[in-house]
């Protein structure tokens, strides 16, 4: 049975103490670190205690948090893979095993075998600057937490940053009339923290943008 939890071990005071869950139960994975980040690879857990995984987790040193970072999952699920941090690369995750499921199993259960897969992802798909879970590489609110990602006029950015309404690359005066005419309704491409309603709430995300050019972030 494998568990989520993880300790913290404090060489100065000689402490441990329970670090945040992981947001799954995990084993046998890789880690690396980039001196403020430790990053999970692979894997197995309780879902049948030798089907591999595939993700990637990240935990924040700093914040004792833990990030699932679902688009940026390996190609192939791997357990007892290597990880090893390259300083302005990425994340490099060489070779592994998986449990072919395919081959008839022995007294142990399914064969254990290696793979040659070398997974490789980038810094822009492991960096996060808003910290949502979305890498920046897919993120369409690059530096607003927007996890939902709504993108109502479909122009690449995403509502909480794309407050210029007439699609002109910039944020003024014409998209300000705009929004004010939407004043009370439900106007999706105006409703920037889309909770249906252009109100007062909207404006004041509008107010940070004010003045802002294109790419929107
Ligand atoms: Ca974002
Ligand atoms: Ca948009
Ligand atoms: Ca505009
Ligand atoms: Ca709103």
């Amino acid at each position: 049975m494998y568990t989520a939890t993880g300790e913290i071990f404090d060489p100065a005071t000689g402490s441990v103490t329970p670090m945040a869950p992981m947001p799954i139960t995990l084993a046998r994975f890789g880690t690396a670190t980039d001196g403020r980040y430790i990053y999970v690879t692979g894997g197995t857990n309780n879902d049948f205690w030798r089907t591999p995984k595939d993700t990637v987790l990240r935990y924040d040193t700093v914040e004792n948090t833990w990030a699932s970072l679902p688009d940026r999952q390996l190609a192939q699920a791997k357990v007892a893979a290597a990880a090893v941090f390259v300083p302005g690369m990425g994340l490099f995750s060489p070779n592994g095993g998986f449990i072919n499921l395919d081959e008839p199993g022995g007294m142990f259960g399914p064969p254990f075998e290696a793979m040659d897969e070398n997974a490789f992802l980038t810094i822009e798909d492991l960096t996060d600057s808003d910290g949502d879970n979305i890498p920046d590489s897919e993120d369409n609110c690059r530096m607003t937490v927007n996890p939902r990602q709504l993108d109502t006029d479909q122009d690449g950015y995403g509502n909480a940053c794309d407050c210029d309404l007439n699609n002109d690359n910039t944020v003024d005066v014409s998209d300000f009339t705009q929004l004010r005419g939407y004043w009370g309704q439900s106007e999706p491409v105006a409703d920037f923290n889309g909770d249906g309603l252009i109100d007062h709430s909207d404006f004041m995300i509008f107010r940070t943008h004010w003045g802002n050019t294109a790419p929107f972030e």
